[in-house]
């Protein structure tokens, strides 16, 4: 089992959260609301309006995501379904645990698996921080489903 801390398309409410609720691709179980602990730049990007966190750690926001615990399966399904090593790269960072409903007590703060990039366009950079990410947000950037493109 291993924690995989979302802040994107995958929470609770977004677009692609189904991939975690579908046995077919492995186990996964909410444990608790998080923030991480380093500061990142989470931008939304490219011609289908994505959000990516950005792996330049001390710029931008503490991120705001869920924790959920998975199998081994679901982690290898999480990689191939985020393009990670291309798209997003597989990381570890400390995350900040706001919420927990996991078993045990996890401490202020947990190790968990993210999904980040480090290559991705220059350009990127310039681009709004967000500190949490909602596809129907006030930014006006509409997600684009992969069922569509
Ligand atoms: N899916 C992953 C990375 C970005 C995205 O949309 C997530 O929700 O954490």
């Amino acid at each position: 089992m291993a924690l995989v801390f979302v802040y994107g398309t995958l929470k609770q409410g977004q677009p692609n959260h189904k991939v975690l609720l579908d046995c077919a691709n492995g186990f996964a179980a909410f444990q608790g609301r998080g923030r991480t602990a380093k500061p990142y730049p989470l931008v939304i990007a490219g011609e289908h309006s994505i959000p990516w966190l950005l792996h330049l750690p001390g710029r931008g926001h503490s991120v705001l995501g869920e924790i959920y615990r998975v199998d081994e399966h679901m982690l290898c399904f999480l990689d191939d379904f985020e393009g990670c090593p291309d798209m997003y790269q597989r990381t570890k960072v400390q995350v900040e645990v706001l919420t927990w409903e996991g078993e045990g007590f996890p401490g202020d703060s947990v190790q968990c698996f993210l999904y980040s990039t480090a290559t991705y366009p220059p350009e990127w950079v310039h681009l709004p921080y967000h500190e949490s990410y909602d596809s129907e947000g006030p930014h006006g950037l509409r997600y684009n489903p992969r069922e569509n493109r």
